[in-house]
Parts: structure tokens; C-alpha cells; sequence
């Protein structure tokens, strides 16, 4: 039994007997085992068969979970498991999982309504019978209603960054294939749209069968949905689809443009070739008056020449700005990761990051970066121990001694993550917001309230003369929480007006501003957008990549996101410095 399926075995009681409501501790004691499992370098089975070893040596691995690990190992289950799961199955804990529930709110609406389903959970909460029960109210069954259609919306897609693992494991298993001359992804994960339905393959290859039989013998999967001649599914774990199609190569460019979508934009390109008297479908381009005989297809470009466009980068392609943009005869020229100079949102050890000042600035530099902030949360985010007026100086002081070591090498901005209160205002004095270089202002607590009352609270963060960027301005998590209540409209009129900059957030789940609102930020309002990776450890730094490919979804450019400049450059775009 290997160490992941160890772990997954102890993830498990611990979602089972948080169910059940049993002692916290013995809850954590499961979660901190699986952690450390997961965190060996070898084998557990190895570490217990050497008899010069100790498991229970392990820091986070006690000798309770060494007997189950035993038994484990032995059995390969685990009694305790076994029993919980027929007490609760697993319709009833797909509740537990429904955001804004959790597992002891779930427990009681099985106990006491007997609800064992996400269906009929969603019947009781539609006929009013959730908001009876002590303890749940008219809010709260709201709550899960709309927690139901997250749940429900996040079992079908994936977030990008999930799908780009399945994108890079497949591709790695399909380049061992001999058959396969030419492959490609398609459709929403070339896009790099925010969450993928599933994945798209093209590819060339002689004999195809051979490709398709390669790609059923991937590990993961766990079904062939179908399979003809030139076209396959199979389903990997974690109910993921994917779908292969076997091409010409000399349909391949045309074939690549169908599949890449998305389906607006495909039906702008079919009606701009019918205008020229052309037919484009996913074989190549045709002249109405000779459907025999391809004119074009082998390329993508190709496809696009024909009706008379430019090469059109997929993540542009949503039926959005790319036609107008294309007839501009202006160059897209989208924002590449090269371009960015500075990271301007990071953690480090005196709230909630892994990593010291210095880590983060080295990090930094490997990386290739000019400037960094660092910008750990204020007081009010006591959970992360966030920073009051002291410690935060204490901090500054610490970055005046680090700086003259990275002199010419890298710019360590004194920053801080400020919260903006619930009742309004900025969780720090503004004496000390004044010292700072950069003040990100952002929302964490209340994220419930009322429209008007978020947005007042964000515009009084703006109008405040020493904050410098609105971080994460919508507070959303793909698949988990909306974006809370805001006028954004009024945000970026205030944030345009006080030359104030708002936040693209690279973090995979967060990617906020959303795409849209990021481009109506920058084309409609002029406001410079800033690419930050919001890290809490070293490796946190590298999600700008998701950051970038969201900021190339909006259209934005170099000369749109205020970092892929210099430091010095950057503070004309502030009003913090006019
Ligand atoms: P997804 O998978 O839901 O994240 O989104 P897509 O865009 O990847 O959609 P998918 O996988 O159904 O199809 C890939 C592309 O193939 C799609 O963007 C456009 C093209 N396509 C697929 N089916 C149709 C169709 O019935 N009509 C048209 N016009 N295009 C289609
Ligand atoms: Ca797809
Ligand atoms: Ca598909
Ligand atoms: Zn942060």
C-alpha cells in the first residue's frame, strides 16, 4: 500500500468523523497523519517492515495512527473506515461538502429532517423546511441553496490549473506514442478559460488506432466512453473526460481552429467566410462553389487568412473584442509572463507565509524580478496573527537592513495587506499607512453584507489617499464562493479617479479580477492593472503564469499592467506618489 493511498484512507475518517462530530483533536490527528504520509520521501510500508525503525519517530504520526497504519498495511482497510461508511454513506457526505453546510450542520439536517441527498436537501430547502430547524434561519437556507449550485457547478468543471495537470501528464504518456506526428490541445483549456468541462486532444497519426489504443492504456482512466474510428473518450479519475481526434495533417490547422472554439467565436469566423463567398468547417476552407477541393486547412494562420484576419491567440477567442481588435489592423501583442518586473503581494513568516523576507526576495530574483512588496496582513486578520502599527515597523526595519545586500539586484517595497474594516475604514492608522511604499487594501470579513455596504467600504479603501491597489477587488474563489455584493462600476470609477490600481490575482482558485471586469477596468476605465501572485511560500510565486494567462483572456498588453515596469516607472500611475 503506497503512501497516498494511506493518506487518502485517513482523509477519509477524518471527513467521517467530523461528520459525526467526534473531538477535534482526534479529527486533527488524522489530518496532520495524512499530511505527514503525504510529506515522506519513502515508503511508510518501508519504514515499518525495517526493524531498526520507529513510525511513531515520524513527527506527526502518534501511536494510534501507527496501529492503524499497521492494520492498513496488513489488510488493507481499515475496520473503523468501514463501519463509519455504512453509518454514513456517501450521498449523505456529498452534503458535508456543500459550501457554506459543512459536516456538523449536514449531520443534523440527516438526523433531524432525514435528508440523504443533495437532491432532497435541495427540495427541503426550496419548500422551507431547512429554515424551521433551531440554529439555520431564512439566511442560512438561502446559503445552501446557493452552495448547492456551486457544488453542483464544481462537479462538472475543473479549475484551469487542474486541468493543465491532466493536460501535462497526457501529454507527456501520448509523446511516447510512435503513431502520433502532431498533437495539439484544444478547446477551453487552450483558451485558458478559468475552469475546463474537459479536455481536447488533436492529433495526426498513422495508423489512429494505434493513438487511441495509447490513450487507453493512460493509467488513470477509468472508462472508455466511446471509441470510433477517428474520435475517443475515455473518463481519468475524478470524473475528468477527455476527448482524442485523429486528423488528416492537412486538415489539421482547420481542425485545430473548430475544436479550439469557442463556439461564439467560431460562428463570427463561418459567418465572415460566408460573406467572401467561403465555407469554413473543421476539414478546411472551401469555396462555396467548389466543396470538393480544400483551398486551405493544414494551418491554423491559414484559416484565419482566408477571411482576411490575422492569427487570432486563443485566449482571445469568446466573440468579445478579438474581431474588432483584428480589423484594427493593431497587433494583439498580448502580455507575456517575460514582461512582468515586480510581484507586489506576498507573505512571508510574520503572518502566515512560509518563508523569511530574504527567502522571498532571492525567490524573487531567480525569478527574474525587479521589485517585490511584501505585504502581510494587518491586525484585524488575527487568525493569521496579522501585523499591528509595531510589529509592522519592526518589519520595515528588518527590510532597511536587507536592503542595502540587494542593492541594484532587487527593491524590497515596504508593504502591507491592510483590511478594510466591517464598519469601514482601514484596519490600520493612517500615520503608519503614510510610511509604507504600497498598501494594498482588501476585504476578508464580512464578505455578507449588503451591496451598498461593501461597496462604501471599498470606496472609502480608495478614496484613502495612501492605499495604493485594491487586492483580490471581488473576494470570489472559483467553484467555492461567489464574489461578494459590489457595484464594481462605482469601484472602478472611484479607483480611475484617485489613480488607484486594482489587482489581477494569480492564485489559480482566486484569478480575481475575473477576465471580463478585468478588461473593463483597463479599456473602459483606463486603469493600470497590477499581476500579483499573492504567495505564501516560495513556490506560491510561480502562479503568476495563471495571472498572465487570465490578463491575456482580458486583452490586456504590456502597456495595461502597471508591473511589467520598473518600480520607478510605476509610480507616476499612483496617486499615493503625485
Ligand atoms: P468546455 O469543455 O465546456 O470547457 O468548453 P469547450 O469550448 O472546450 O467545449 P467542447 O469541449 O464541448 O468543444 C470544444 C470546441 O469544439 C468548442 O469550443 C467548439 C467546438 N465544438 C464542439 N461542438 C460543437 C458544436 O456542436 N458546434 C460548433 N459550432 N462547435 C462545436
Ligand atoms: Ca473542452
Ligand atoms: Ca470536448
Ligand atoms: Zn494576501
Amino acid at each position: 500500500m503506497d503512501n497516498q493511498s494511506i493518506a487518502e484512507v485517513f482523509e477519509q475518517m477524518a471527513e467521517l468523523l467530523e461528520f459525526k462530530g467526534e473531538n477535534p483533536f482526534r479529527i486533527r490527528a488524522y489530518h496532520n497523519g495524512a499530511k505527514a504520509i503525504l510529506d515522506l520521501e519513502e515508503p511508510v510500508v518501508q519504514i515499518l517492515e525495517d526493524p531498526s525503525r520507529k513510525l511513531s519517530d515520524v513527527p506527526g504520526i502518534g501511536k494510534t495512527l501507527v496501529d492503524k497504519i499497521t492494520v492498513l498495511v496488513a489488510t488493507g482497510s481499515l475496520p473503523q473506515l468501514l463501519e463509519l461508511q455504512e453509518q454514513f454513506p456517501a450521498s449523505v457526505l456529498a452534503m458535508a461538502r456543500v459550501p457554506g453546510l459543512g459536516a456538523k450542520k449536514a449531520a443534523r439536517l440527516h438526523q433531524e429532517l432525514g435528508i440523504d441527498n443533495l437532491a432532497e436537501l435541495k427540495a427541503a430547502c426550496e419548500t422551507d423546511q431547512v429554515s424551521g430547524l433551531k440554529g439555520f434561519g431564512k439566511k442560512s437556507q438561502q446559503t445552501i441553496l446557493d452552495g448547492l449550485a456551486i457544488a453542483q457547478a464544481a462537479a462538472q468543471r475543473k479549475k484551469w490549473v487542474h486541468a493543465d495537470g491532466w493536460g501535462a501528464r497526457l501529454r507527456s504518456h501520448l509523446s511516447s506514442c510512435e503513431a502520433i506526428e502532431r498533437m495539439e490541445f484544444a478547446g477551453s483549456y487552450r483558451r485558458g478559460r478559468e475552469t475546463c468541462g474537459d479536455l481536447d486532444i488533436l492529433v495526426v497519426a498513422d495508423p489512429a488506432a494505434a493513438a487511441m489504443d495509447h490513450l487507453e492504456a493512460f493509467p488513470p482512466r477509468k472508462e472508455t466512453i466511446l471509441r470510433g474510428d477517428t474520435k475517443i473518450s475515455i473518463r481519468v479519475d475524478e470524473a475528468f473526460q477527455v476527448d482524442m481526434r485523429v486528423v488528416a495533417a492537412d486538415q489539421f490547422g482547420a481542425a485545430l481552429q473548430y475544436f479550439t472554439g469557442s463556439q461564439a467565436h467560431n460562428v463570427r469566423v463561418r459567418s465572415m467566410a460566408k460573406a467572401k463567398g467561403l465555407k469554413v468547417n473543421e476539414y478546411g476552407v472551401f469555396r462555396e462553389d467548389d466543396p470538393e477541393h480544400s483551398i486551405a486547412g493544414g494551418e491554423e494562420q491559414e484559416v484565419y487568412a482566408a477571411i482576411g484576419l490575422p492569427w487570432v491567440p486563443p485566449e482571445l477567442r469568446e466573440d468579445r473584442l478579438e474581431f474588432d481588435w483584428a480589423k484594427s489592423g493593431d497587433p494583439f501583442d498580448l502580455i507575456e509572463l517575460k514582461d512582468i518586473c515586480s510581484d507586489l503581494h506576498m507573505h512571508t513568516t510574520a503572518t502566515d507565509g512560509e518563508a523569511t523576507i530574504g527567502d522571498m526576495a532571492d525567490a524573487a530574483i531567480a525569478r527574474g524580478l525587479t521589485a517585490i512588496a511584501i505585504t502581510d496582513h494587518s491586525q484585524r486578520v488575527a487568525m493569521a496573527r496579522g501585523l499591528d502599527p509595531q510589529r509592522l515597523r519592526e518589519q520595515w526595519a528588518r527590510i532597511d537592513q536587507l536592503r542595502p545586500q540587494y542593492e541594484g539586484r532587487l527593491t524590497i517595497l515596504k508593504g502591507i495587506e491592510c483590511d478594510i474594516l466591517e464598519g469601514g475604514g482601514m484596519d490600520l492608522p493612517d500615520d503608519v499607512l503614510a510610511e509604507a511604499d504600497w498598501v494594498l487594501a482588501s476585504v476578508h470579513y464580512g464578505q455578507r453584507q449588503s451591496r451598498e455596504q461593501i461597496t462604501d467600504r471599498i470606496l472609502g479603501a480608495i478614496a484613502n489617499p495612501h492605499v495604493t491597489a485594491i487586492a483580490h477587488p471581488t473576494g470570489r474563489l472559483i467553484n467555492r464562493r461567489e464574489a461578494y455584493q459590489v457595484d464594481i462600476d462605482a469601484v472602478f470609477q472611484a479607483a480611475a479617479e484617485t489613480s488607484t490600481l486594482l489587482e489581477l490575482n494569480a492564485n489559480p482558485s482566486r484569478l480575481d479580477l475575473h477576465e471580463v471586469h478585468c478588461q473593463t477596468a483597463s479599456r473602459r476605465y483606463n486603469i493600470p492593472i497590477v499581476i500579483n501572485t499573492d504567495a505564501h511560500s516560495i513556490d506560491g510565486l510561480d502562479v503568476m503564469q495563471y495571472g498572465i494567462l487570465q490578463a491575456r483572456r482580458a486583452g490586456l498588453q504590456k502597456q495595461h499592467v502597471a508591473n511589467a515596469r520598473s518600480w520607478d516607472a510605476m509610480k507616476p500611475l499612483m496617486g499615493k506618489y503625485r
